[in-house]
């Protein structure tokens, strides 16, 4: 296979830990969750412990077939305090953490913002106000000029998930909870930050290439053959999902998505309309981008809503507690013939051959495809077991293989695979008992310890389709455990 790479995921707060280090200023996540004891949950710190031990994960990168590792720079290391004044600790930190990965022949996927704003840019609106979208693009030709060792950069992880987390679910500051107005205009601006982050590089002529990870989870009928569900399911998917990916792959909005979307929005007072000079950067953005990032975990079941609303996010792993019902749009159904996550997600590797088809035949987008995220996250306990055998991960990551070698051989663009993620670490709502590393991490004492899977995927990293089979029982044989 030639331009496909085989690569893991991380991203900065979720790793890096040492919050209080070399002049970090806090971002959005700090205070809710050291703070806000009403929600605090999980403290941050240590993480894994990554921003100074990175060499350990990049030399188990290295031993076990890793080529791309996907992570991200935090913005408020780089810029603490306001919108101009550099740290530069932090940014001889991350050039050499970038060094350590180039010397072994790691290429590194860097992204810009991922879920962590800093906290000065959140007390000035965070992306709900378009005028802040300037102190991004400060941050973004700061990085693309000062780390040119750099050949993949990332815009904005998931604009749709970091709008819902501030405006639907009420996650994150200003703890809005449905407010879909204002969930809107903060995945407007993010589109249209995105869109103005990639015109930026080309205009600098800057050496590699760009792209963004959008998170794409359809929202399918539960009864393809019951017009109310399908229904549902076309309303959710314009809401959550083609309202950011269309613009960003077509460079626009069609009419079908307007329409769908504003039959939702009108019942919650507000009306979306793109804005004229917008949509020229937008289209722009569209034809520069170098290839679109899909992260991929689920998909969701849905049928006619009811009239109150529901969100209960299932944060502890015990199966079952999820529920989702959003008045006008969707409420989630469960399809007993397929399996579940502990977390409830619906383990579903055809919907991952959907999304592709959506990006390269409904919005006609021929550009390269980058899975920039999909994992399995799991109960696990070496306290317990002195090694995690963990099979369901790998026939999780094994079965959306074969859709992708699939999508391959029908001629898809796909080029790099990213698994979330490389090591274990913390994980946003469910810190950490979470875990989806190829290797285990004792946070107490910051070990590594391969998993099962960190051996298959070493075989896998050896073949030549993505399609074929590692015996295990043969890998645990030959590891003798
Ligand atoms: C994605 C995020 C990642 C990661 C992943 C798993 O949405 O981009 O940062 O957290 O989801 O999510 P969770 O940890 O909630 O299971």
């Amino acid at each position: 296979m030639q331009k496909f790479k085989l690569g893991t995921a991380t991203a900065a707060f979720q790793c890096e830990g040492h919050l209080e280090t070399d002049g970090r200023g806090k971002c959005i996540w700090d205070d809710v969750l050291l703070n806000d004891k009403s929600i605090a949950k999980y403290n941050p710190e240590p993480a894994s412990d990554f921003y100074k031990s990175f060499d350990v994960d990049i030399k188990l990168a290295k031993e076990y077939g890793i080529e791309v590792f996907r992570l991200s720079i935090a913005w408020s290391r780089i810029f603490p305090t306001d919108a101009s004044t550099v740290n530069k600790k932090a940014v001889e930190q991350y050039h050499k953490m970038f060094k350590a990965m180039i010397e072994k022949g790691i290429i590194p996927n860097v992204t810009l913002h991922h879920f962590d704003s800093p906290q000065w840019f959140v007390e000035k609106g965070d992306f709900l106000s378009k005028e802040n979208i300037d102190d991004f693009l400060v941050f973004a030709e700061f990085c693309f000029k000062e780390f040119s060792e750099i050949k993949y950069w990332s815009t904005l992880n998931e604009i749709n998930a970091y709008s819902g987390q501030k405006n639907i679910s009420a996650a994150l500051p200003p703890y809005f909870r449905l407010e879909y107005g204002h969930f809107f205009k903060q995945q407007y601006n993010m589109v249209l930050a995105h869109a103005k982050t990639v015109n930026l590089f080309k205009k600098l002529k800057i050496d590699g290439e760009i792209g963004v990870p959008c998170s794409v989870s359809p929202m399918a009928p539960l009864d393809e053959n019951n017009p109310d569900d399908v229904l549902a399911s076309d309303r959710a998917n314009a809401v959550s999902n083609w309202s950011f990916v269309e613009p960003i792959t077509t460079g626009g909005y069609s009419q079908e998505t307007l329409k769908l979307i504003n039959s939702v929005l009108k019942n919650y007072d507000f009306i979306f309309e793109p804005q004229e000079k917008d949509l020229k950067e937008i289209h722009q953005a569209a034809k520069n981008l170098d290839w679109v990032g899909i992260n991929y975990y689920f998909t969701t079941f849905v049928t006619k809503a009811d009239a109150d609303f529901d969100f209960t996010i299932n944060s502890t792993g015990e199966k079952g507690k999820s529920k989702f019902n959003v008045p006008w749009l969707w409420k989630t159904a469960i399809r007993p013939d397929l399996k579940y996550t502990h977390w409830d997600w619906a383990i579903y590797p055809e919907g991952l051959g959907h999304v592709v088809k959506w990006i390269s035949e409904k919005f006609n987008c021929k550009l390269p495809i980058h899975i920039t995220e999909n994992g399995y996250g799991d109960l696990e306990d070496m306290t317990k077991t002195p090694f995690i055998k963990d099979y369901d991960r790998i026939q999780y990551i094994q079965d959306h293989f074969d859709v992708i070698q699939k999508l391959i051989d029908e001629g898809e663009k796909i080029e790099h695979y990213y698994l979330w993620s490389h090591m274990d670490m913390f994980s946003w709502t469910n810190g950490y008992n979470k875990r989806y590393g190829l290797f285990y991490v004792d946070f107490e004492t910051q070990k590594r310890y391969e998993k099962l899977s960190a051996y298959w995927w070493l075989e896998k990293s050896k073949q030549d389709r993505l399609d074929e089979k590692v015996d295990l029982k043969e890998l645990e044989k030959k590891l003798g455990k």
